[in-house]
C-alpha cells in the first residue's frame, strides 16, 4: 500500500473493508480524515455494501490524530487547519451510519484512533493491543467525542483513571471492561470482523451506538460523587495545567445534559485548549525530543549505526553500577572492572540492589531482572576487553588515573572500541591526550542515578569522529534515554546553565528573602523541589566542588555565597546526614529547619548584599523571574558558544536534566513567550540593583534589540569561543 491512503475494498460477502495507511502509526493527518469520510459516504451509497469494516495498515489501528497539525494550529492560530472529526465524522458518518461499521484493531488504538474506533457500532481487537487516550499529555482533551463515549463503555472512574494519567490499557483489559466485544488473534481479525458486521446488518448481533448509553454511568449523585474526588486530585497532581479539570468538566456536561451536548461542550473546550501556552509547550517538548537524534554532520551523512553488544565499565562505584543497571536490563553485555575483589562485589551488589528496586516498583518484570543480571560479568584485570566495543570508565575524577587508564584500555581492547569516559568536570582533551587514535574519545555525561535518569550528556571533542557519536547515540536510545549532543566545555549544558538558578537563589538569599519562600514559589512554578532543598539532596561537598570549578572558570559571574561553608562548619551535609536547610527524618516530608536562621543571618552580614544591611522586598512574581532569568541568561551564552546543536536541545535538557515543568515547553521555549525584551530589561535592572551577577549577556542584548526569538539558529562559526 503507498504511504498515504485510504483504500476500500468489497468483497463478495458485501463487507467494504476500509484500511487507512500512513505509516509508521496510520496517523489521522488531514488528507486521511478527508479520504476517510469519501470512503465512508461511498460505502453507504454502494448497493452491493451491506456492512463495512474499518483497519488500519501494517500491524496498527491508529496512533491518533497528527500532532503536526496542532503544531501548525499553535503557530498560526489557525483554528481551521483542524479538520471536523468529532460531529462531522465520528458523529454523523460513523455512529449514525446507515450500515452498521465494525473496527478491527490491531496493535494500538490511541488519541483519536480510539475516539474513532469508540464511535464504530462493535470493535474486534488482536491480542495486547494498546488503547488509550493520551491527549491530556499534549496539553487538550479529547476531541473527537472520546470524553463521553469511554465513561458510557467502561463506567465513569476507569474513564477518568484513563484519561487523567494518559495511560493506555490492553485490549484484554478493554475486553472485561466492555470497551472490546471480542479478542480474536491477528489472523482472525478480518474474517471475524466482517462477519461480526454482517451479524449486525442481519439483527444477529446488536447495533450499539456508544453516545446513547447510559448504564454504565450511574446516578447524577454517583457521579458528582466521583467528579468531586477528582477535581480535588487534578489540582492536587497537575496544578498550572488547565487540560485537567477542563476535562472533568466537559465530561460532566454530558453526564447532566447527554452525550451530544458532551460532545458539542468539548469541541468548545478543545479549540480553547489547543492555542493555550501548556499545550503549545508540551507539544514543542514532544517534538523537539524527538529532533534531538538530528545532529548536522553526524546524522545526515549515510552512517550506519555499528552493532554494540558488549560494553565495559571501569569502575563500579555509584556510577558506574548505575551505568551497568541501565545497560543489562536492555539486553547489552557488560564487563565491570575493579581494583580489588572487595571492590568489585560492592559493585556487583549495588547493581543487583539496582535491578532489585526495578522489579519492586514495577519497572521491570522478575524474569526480566533475573535475565538482566546475567548479562554483568565483574573482571580485575583487562582479558575480557579484547572484543568489547565500548568500554565506558567511571572512576574518581583524577587526570592522571584517568590518563593512565586510558592508555591501558587503547592497548587492551579492540581497535575500533570507543573509549568513553563518565567525567563530569575534567577536559576530555586531557584524557584524550594520551591515547593516539583520539577520534575514539568521547565524554559521557549520566545523571546520577544512571539507571532513573533519562538524559545522557554526549560529549564531543573537535576530534571525535561522527561514526562514534552516532553509535554512542544509538546506544543511548537503546537503553531508553535521551542523548543530547554537546561541546566539551566546563559544566557542558545542564550544569552550566543550572548552575545560576543555584547561584540566583543564593544572591536572593543574602539580599535577605526567606529561603523556604524561594523554594516554595520555585515549587509553585512547577518544579517538583526549590533550589535549596536541591542542594539538600545532592550534597554540599557537590555544591562547593562545582562552585570552585566555576569560579575558575567564569570569575565574572560566580557568587561565593558563605551560606554552605557554615552549613558545612555547623555539621550540616544536606539529606546525607539528615540535617541542611530542613530536617530529613525516616517516613517524614522534609521539614524547613528554624536552626539554619541565625547561620543564614550570620552569612548574610558577611556577604553585605543587602542595600544598606537592610532586607529587599521582593514580589513573589519578581523572585521566580530573578531565579530563572538568570538561568535563561547563562542559556544564552550556552546558544552562542554552540556548545548545543540546537536550542530545542536545551529545551530538553532543562525538562530532563532538570525537571523544567514540561507543560512550560523548556527554558528557551519558555523565555520566548515571555519575551527576551523584558527579560533583557528585567536583568540589566538588577545588575545595577543587587549584583553584576545579573548582567546580561551579549547574545540576550541582540536578541531582545532585534526582536529576533532566542530559539532562533545561531551564526555559530562566527561568534563560536570553541
Ligand atoms: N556519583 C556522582 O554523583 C558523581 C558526581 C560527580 C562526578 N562523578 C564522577 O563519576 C565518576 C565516578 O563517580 P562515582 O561516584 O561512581 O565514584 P566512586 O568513588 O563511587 O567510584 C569509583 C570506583 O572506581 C574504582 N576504580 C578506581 N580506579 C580504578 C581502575 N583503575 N580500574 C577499575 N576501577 C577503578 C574505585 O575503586 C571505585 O570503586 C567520577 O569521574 C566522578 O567524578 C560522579
Ligand atoms: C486557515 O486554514 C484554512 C484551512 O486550511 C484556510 O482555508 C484559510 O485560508 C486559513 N486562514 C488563514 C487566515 O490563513
Ligand atoms: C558539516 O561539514 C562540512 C564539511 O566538513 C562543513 O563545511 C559544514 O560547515 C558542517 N556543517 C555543520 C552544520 O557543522
Ligand atoms: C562519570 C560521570 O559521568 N560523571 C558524571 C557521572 O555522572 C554523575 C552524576 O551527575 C555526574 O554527576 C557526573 O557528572
Ligand atoms: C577542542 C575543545 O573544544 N577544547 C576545549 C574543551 O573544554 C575545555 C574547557 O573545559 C577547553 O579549555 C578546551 O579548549
Amino acid at each position: 500500500m503507498a504511504e498515504l491512503e485510504v483504500k476500500m475494498e468489497v468483497g463478495s460477502d458485501g463487507v467494504a473493508v476500509i484500511t487507512i495507511s500512513n505509516p509508521p502509526v496510520n496517523a489521522f493527518a488531514v488528507l486521511i480524515i478527508a479520504w476517510l469520510k469519501e470512503k465512508i459516504e461511498q460505502a453507504m451509497s454502494r448497493n452491493d455494501v451491506k456492512a463495512i469494516v474499518l483497519t488500519g495498515n501494517n500491524g496498527k489501528f491508529s496512533g491518533g490524530f497528527d500532532i503536526n497539525v496542532f503544531q501548525k494550529v499553535q503557530q498560526t492560530g489557525n483554528l481551521s487547519l483542524l479538520p471536523d472529526l468529532s460531529v462531522d465524522l465520528v458523529v454523523n458518518k460513523i455512529e449514525d451510519a446507515k450500515k452498521p461499521i465494525v473496527v478491527a484493531i490491531e496493535g494500538l488504538a490511541l488519541g483519536a484512533g480510539l475516539e474513532v474506533a469508540m464511535g464504530c457500532h462493535a470493535r474486534i481487537a488482536a491480542p495486547k493491543s494498546q488503547l488509550g487516550l493520551p491527549e491530556l499529555s499534549l496539553g487538550i482533551i479529547p476531541g473527537a467525542g472520546g470524553t463521553q463515549r469511554l465513561p458510557r463503555l467502561v463506567g465513569l472512574q476507569k474513564a477518568l483513571d484513563m484519561m487523567l494519567t494518559s495511560k493506555p490499557i490492553v485490549s484484554e483489559e478493554g475486553y472485561k471492561l466492555g470497551l472490546i466485544d471480542a479478542i480474536v488473534p491477528p489472523q482472525d481479525l478480518l474474517k471475524v470482523s466482517r462477519q461480526w458486521a454482517l451479524d449486525i446488518a442481519n439483527n444477529c448481533k446488536p447495533w450499539a451506538r456508544s453516545l446513547h448509553r447510559v448504564e454504565k454511568i450511574g446516578s447524577l449523585y454517583e457521579a458528582n460523587e466521583i467528579i468531586k474526588v477528582s477535581r480535588e486530585q487534578a489540582k492536587q497532581t497537575w496544578p498550572n495545567m488547565p487540560q485537567y479539570l477542563a476535562c472533568i468538566d466537559v465530561i460532566m456536561e454530558g453526564i447532566v445534559h447527554g452525550g451530544y451536548h458532551g460532545v458539542l461542550k468539548e469541541a468548545k473546550v478543545f479549540n480553547d485548549l489547543v492555542v493555550s501556552d501548556t499545550s503549545k509547550g508540551l507539544v514543542h517538548v514532544f517534538f523537539a525530543q524527538r529532533a534531538t537524534s538530528k545532529v548536522p554532520n553526524v546524522t545526515d551523512i549515510g552512517l550506519k549505526p555499528r552493532a554494540i553488544k558488549k560494553i565495559a565499565i571501569i569502575g563500579g562505584g555509584l556510577m558506574g553500577s548505575g551505568i551497568a543497571t541501565s545497560l543489562i536490563i536492555n539486553n547489552i553485555n557488560v564487563v565491570l572492572k575493579e581494583v580489588n575483589s572487595e571492590y568489585l562485589l560492592k559493585g556487583i551488589k549495588m547493581i543487583k540492589a539496582n535491578v532489585r528496586g526495578l522489579v519492586a516498583s514495577k519497572k521491570l518484570t522478575k524474569s526480566r531482572g533475573d535475565k538482566a543480571l546475567l548479562m554483568i560479568k565483574g573482571v580485575l584485570d583487562y582479558t575480557e576487553f579484547k572484543d568489547v566495543e565500548m568500554v565506558i570508565e567511571a572512576v574518581i575524577e583524577n587526570i592522571e588515573l584517568k590518563q593512565k587508564i586510558f592508555s591501558e584500555i587503547e592497548k587492551a581492547c579492540p581497535p575500533h572500541c570507543i573509549l568513553a569516559t563518565n567525567t563530569s568536570t575534567i577536559d576530555l582533551n586531557l584524557i584524550g591526550q594520551k591515547v593516539t587514535s583520539q577520534d575514539r574519545v568521547i565524554g559521557t555525561h549520566f545523571f546520577s542515578p544512571a539507571h532513573v535518569m533519562p538524559l545522557l550528556e554526549i560529549i564531543r571533542t573537535e576530534k571525535t569522529s561522527p561514526q562514534v557519536i552516532l553509535d554512542l547515540m544509538t546506544v543511548t536510545k537503546i537503553i531508553k534515554k535521551i542523548p543530547i549532543v554537546v561541546k566539551n566545555y566546563t559544566g557542558f549544558a545542564v550544569t552550566r546553565v543550572f548552575f545560576s538558578y543555584k547561584q540566583s537563589a543564593h544572591v536572593l538569599l543574602l539580599l535577605g528573602v526567606d529561603l523556604f519562600r524561594i523554594d516554595n514559589l520555585i515549587k509553585n512554578f512547577g518544579f517538583p523541589m526549590g533550589p535549596f532543598q536541591l542542594e539538600d539532596l545532592t550534597g554540599y561537598g557537590v555544591a562547593v566542588a562545582v562552585r570552585k570549578i566555576f569560579s575558575d572558570v567564569f570569575p565574572d559571574r560566580t557568587v561565593i555565597s558563605p551560606v554552605l561553608d557554615h552549613l558545612i562548619k555547623n555539621g550540616r551535609n544536606g539529606k546525607n546526614n539528615g540535617k541542611g536547610y530542613y530536617v530529613y527524618e525516616k517516613g517524614n516530608k522534609p521539614k524547613p529547619d528554624p536552626m539554619v536562621v541565625p547561620i543564614v543571618e550570620e552569612s548574610r552580614k558577611l556577604a553585605n548584599f543587602m542595600p544598606h544591611g537592610k532586607r529587599v522586598l521582593i514580589t513573589d512574581q519578581e523572585i521566580v523571574e530573578m531565579v530563572l532569568f538568570a538561568v535563561v541568561n547563562e542559556a544564552c551564552r550556552v546558544l552562542e558558544e554552540g556548545i548545543v546543536v540546537k536550542a530545542s536541545d536545551l529545551d530538553i535538557a532543562s525538562v530532563f536534566g532538570m525537571s523544567f515543568p514540561s507543560y512550560r515547553g523548556g527554558i528557551v521555549f519558555w523565555a520566548d513567550v515571555i519575551g527576551s525584551k523584558h527579560i533583557y530589561t528585567s536583568l540589566k535592572k538588577w545588575s545595577e540593583k543587587y549584583s553584576n551577577f545579573y548582567k546580561p549577556s551579549r547574545f540576550l542584548e541582540q536578541r531582545a534589540m532585534s526582536g529576533v526569538p532566542l530559539s532562533a539558529p545561531t551564526n555559530t562559526r562566527s561568534k563560536a569561543r570553541l
